[in-house]
């Protein structure tokens, strides 16, 4: 399986975020990008590619332009208000009893873009953010040229990044735009999200579409984050009934639990009539990822691979989550490794 990488993500480290009450050290850093590309090489996974300079044009199939145009100016507007001196942090977002409108200085320009305080802007954000995209919308071109699974490294991840706010450490939302640009080469294109966290903002890109399905495995979002949405009466709007399909699971859920919901998950897949799959692969499943609640190990992955393979359609995988930082390397390679053992197209 061919990998696409590039060192850009580097560009984009951000020094802190609000957890329990306490700005800490971002859990999201270049570390986790660099631990998986060293296991892909050390098993020989396949070739590792640069991505190529393929642009934001077909981030704005799914992302409104003046979102995209926000993150591009985001920081030298924070720079020319508030220095250099901390990254650019929302603190006041539009919630049920605000209004909705976009303010016109960066302070709350951040707020309006965004749903958490789990996404703050250096200086190097947008340009790593925009590389992410294009080793996504790599991968897919690799498919569109006849490989049958390509792996997109992208950091940063992507899929808690709604049509025009980011969030939970993502900006620009790399899976839900290479489905985007699957669909619009004619596929069929499911979306199989296995992170940790429930993929709201892929959620949200399509709920009212039918010509993507979108099926996630998560922790509950009745205890877990991102907490308001990710239930499982969540099934698609109008036109996009019944092509969203949401799998919340309880805290400690171990492998046993996980694959049940996998495998119903993938006979959705099936029977939806997907002919490309686009996978959302969070390893924050693991059983010692700092910030999660399920219990994974190591091998498991090897399994979950394999569970997807078994589906035989051309797949992108598109890296998402995982903060266990010294074993992702070893669990995310697992995923796909057991996926090329099974693979048969
Ligand atoms: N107690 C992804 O996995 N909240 N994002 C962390 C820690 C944010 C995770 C709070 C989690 C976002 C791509
Ligand atoms: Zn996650």
């Amino acid at each position: 399986m061919k990998t696409i990488y590039s060192e850009n993500h580097r560009l984009h480290h951000t020094r802190a975020e609000l957890v329990s009450g306490k700005m800490v050290p971002a859990f999201e850093y270049p570390r986790r990008a660099e631990i998986v590309i060293e296991r892909i090489r050390a098993v020989g996974l396949g070739p590792i590619l640069e991505p190529r300079a393929l642009g934001l044009e077909a981030a704005k199939r799914v992302h409104a332009p003046r979102f995209v145009d926000f993150l591009e100016g985001a920081w030298d507007a924070w720079v020319a208000r508030q220095g250099d001196e901390t990254d650019a942090l929302a603190f006041t977002w539009p919630t049920r009893s605000l209004r909705d409108v976009e303010p016109k200085t960066i302070e709350g320009q951040l707020g309006f873009y965004s749903f958490d305080a789990g996404c703050g802007i250096t200086k190097g954000t947008f340009a790593a953010a925009r590389s992410a995209v294009e080793v996504a919308l790599t991968g897919v071109a690799l498919l569109q040229e006849g490989e049958s699974s390509v792996f997109s490294l992208c950091r940063p991840p992507g899929h808690h990044a709604a049509s025009d706010q980011m969030g939970g450490y993502c900006y620009l939302n790399n899976a839900a735009i290479a489905a985007q640009a699957l669909t619009d080469q004619g596929r069929r294109v499911a979306i199989l999200d296995v992170d940790y966290h429930h993929g709201n903002g892929t959620q949200q890109i399509f709920y009212d579409r039918a010509d993507v399905l979108f099926v996630s495995l998560h922790g509950t979002p009745e205890t877990e984050y991102p907490f308001f949405l990710g239930y499982a009466d969540e099934t698609g709007f109008g036109a996009g009934e019944g092509a969203n399909l949401n799998f919340p699971l309880p805290f400690g859920t171990l492998w046993g639990a996980f694959d049940e919901a996998l495998q119903t998950g993938c006979r959705k897949v099936k029977d939806w009539g997907a002919d490309t799959l686009v996978v959302s692969l969070g390893l924050d499943t693991y059983e010692e990822d700092p910030i999660s609640k399920f219990k994974l190990k190591s091998e498991d992955f090897l399994r979950m691979g394999e569970r997807i393979a078994a589906l035989g359609l051309p797949t992108l995988f598109v890296f998402e989550g995982g903060y266990a930082v010294e074993p992702l390397g070893i669990n995310t390679a697992n995923v796909l490794s057991g996926f090329e053992g099974a693979h048969k197209l």
